[in-house]
């Protein structure tokens, strides 16, 4: 087992990593830019070096000032959070030149599910359904019209390179897709560098199911069921569930075999998620994520396991403590994500926390960096906590979660804690009967934003 481990990244995750550490008696190494030196992350770790300017750039996404941290405390191992370099194939290869372990997949899987045509390719190969569509990159518009015919209308084209909402573009009818196509390249192009998009049906009421798999890179793997992210606003999950409310056994036990030999057979390490939108009772396949997810404490929620923890295990090449038989769902969990925000337009409020109380209590669990008088730095992500909660089913998680709510104070900066107070009060969301469209449709309807 590793002596020292450095974290590359920052906020809750980080802390999250340190916690695992700690209780794994592993020393942690936190890294922060010169605008996070007052952050809990650094705080509570065991050792704290600083790696650069506040922009991301030129320090938590910066290869040579990680490794160099890596050299210089004698760190081991890297865990990269969510995120940052998490899914950043280069940095792997570039540890592994420096003997230092990644704590998450091989750089070739993150590769292969970087790229959108290669992961889905590789994921029909392995018998994982997947969306209807072209084999393939589509180069012409000729092509384009060929393929939206042959599937019909309406089609989704995506950029190979993209993935989570970036570079899509609808075409309802053949009337509309010489221009989705012509933007979808262009937008791909600007944003990616790279102009390659495919085509699949456009699913139009689909749910967000994922499914948590966790490999140890020698033939085994097991999945921890689905969660249900349909809950988003412009691709950003708003509020996160395990397990889904509209999955059965059956299908749980059925998308979860094919996901877990799938890995299996690609000797996969470590926590992966593999993303489907979910109609009728099928689910398709679309992304897959080699990393560690903001959500993952709702799928520990039911399973009792701490991800992290069996993360790091693997990386050092022992083995995980589970079997698929000993993973039983035990009631439900949910999470919602706070961020600094302010409503309706969800504009980023950084500022300084005048008053902060987390809530407590059974089956509540808040992963959060935040502390009184902390300032939140403008220049990353708003997420400034999570607030999870356990419930022995859907009914008391939801009310666990509106009482838990109840109890926080997060004052000085706004957040996006009333949108969760208005959404316990909506018949929909206590049902469970949404999609991943619900949440826009109720935002307009509602903040008129
Ligand atoms: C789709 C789709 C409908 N049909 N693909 C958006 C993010 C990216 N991961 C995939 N996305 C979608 N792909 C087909 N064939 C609808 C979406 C989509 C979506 C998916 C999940 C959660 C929220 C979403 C919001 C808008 C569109």
């Amino acid at each position: 087992m590793f002596d020292k481990i450095l974290i590359a990244n920052r906020g809750e995750i980080a802390l999250r990593v340190v916690r695992a550490a700690r209780e794994m008696g592993i020393q942690s190494v936190a890294v922060h830019s010169t605008a996070d030196s007052d952050a809990m992350h650094v705080r509570m770790a065991d050792e704290a070096i600083c790696i650069g300017p506040p922009s991301s750039a030129s320090s938590y996404l910066s290869l040579a000032a990680i490794i160099s941290a890596c050299e210089v405390t004698g760190a081991q191992a890297v865990h990269p959070g969510y995120g940052f370099l998490s899914e950043n194939a280069g940095f792997v290869q570039a540890l592994e030149d420096h003997g230092i372990a990644f704590i998450g997949p091989t750089a070739e899987h993150i590769r292969i599910m970087g790229d959108k045509i290669t992961a889905k390719d590789t994921m029909k190969a392995l018998g994982v359904p997947c969306v209807p569509g072209s084999d393939g990159g589509v180069p012409t518009l000729e092509d384009a019209r060929k393929i939206g015919a042959e599937i019909g209308y309406p089609v989704i084209i995506k950029a190979t390179a993209g993935g989570g909402g970036r570079g899509m573009k609808v075409a309802q009818t053949a009337d509309d897709m010489e221009a989705a196509f012509q933007n979808a390249r262009s937008e791909a192009k600007a944003a990616f560098g790279n102009d390659e998009v495919y085509i699949e049906k456009y699913l139009t009421t689909p749910r967000h199911i994922e499914i948590q798999v966790f490999g140890d890179g020698k033939g085994k793997a097991v999945h921890l069921a689905e969660r249900d992210c349909s809950l988003q606003r412009r691709h950003q999950k708003v509020l996160e569930e395990a397990p889904g409310p509209c999955i059965t056994p059956e299908l749980r036990a059925r998308i979860g075999k094919v996901c877990a030999d799938a890995c299996a057979k690609i000797n996969y390490i470590g926590a992966g998620t593999i993303e489907f939108l979910f109609e009728n009772d099928e689910f398709y396949f679309i992304e897959m994520n080699t990393r560690l997810q903001v959500e993952h404490p709702v799928t520990e929620g039911i399973f009792g396991v701490d991800l992290v923890r069996e993360q790091i295990n693997v990386a050092a090449g022992l083995p995980m403590s589970f079997s698929q038989d000993d993973l039983e769902i035990n009631g439900h969990a949910i999470e919602v994500r706070i961020n600094a925000e302010k409503l309706p337009n969800f504009a980023p409020c950084p500022g300084t926390i005048t008053q902060y109380h987390a809530p407590g209590g059974l089956g509540v669990r808040m992963d959060s960096a935040l502390y009184d008088g902390y300032r939140i730095p403008p220049y990353y992500d708003s997420l400034i906590a999570k607030l999870i909660v356990h419930g022995r089913d859907r009914p008391e998680a939801l009310a666990r979660l509106a009482r838990a709510l109840g109890e926080l104070i997060v004052d000085g900066v706004d957040t996006t804690v009333p949108l969760f107070h208005a959404l316990l009060q909506e018949r929909d969301v206590l049902t469970g009967d949404y999609n991943i469209h619900w949440l826009e449709h109720w935002l307009e309807q509602n903040l008129n934003s």
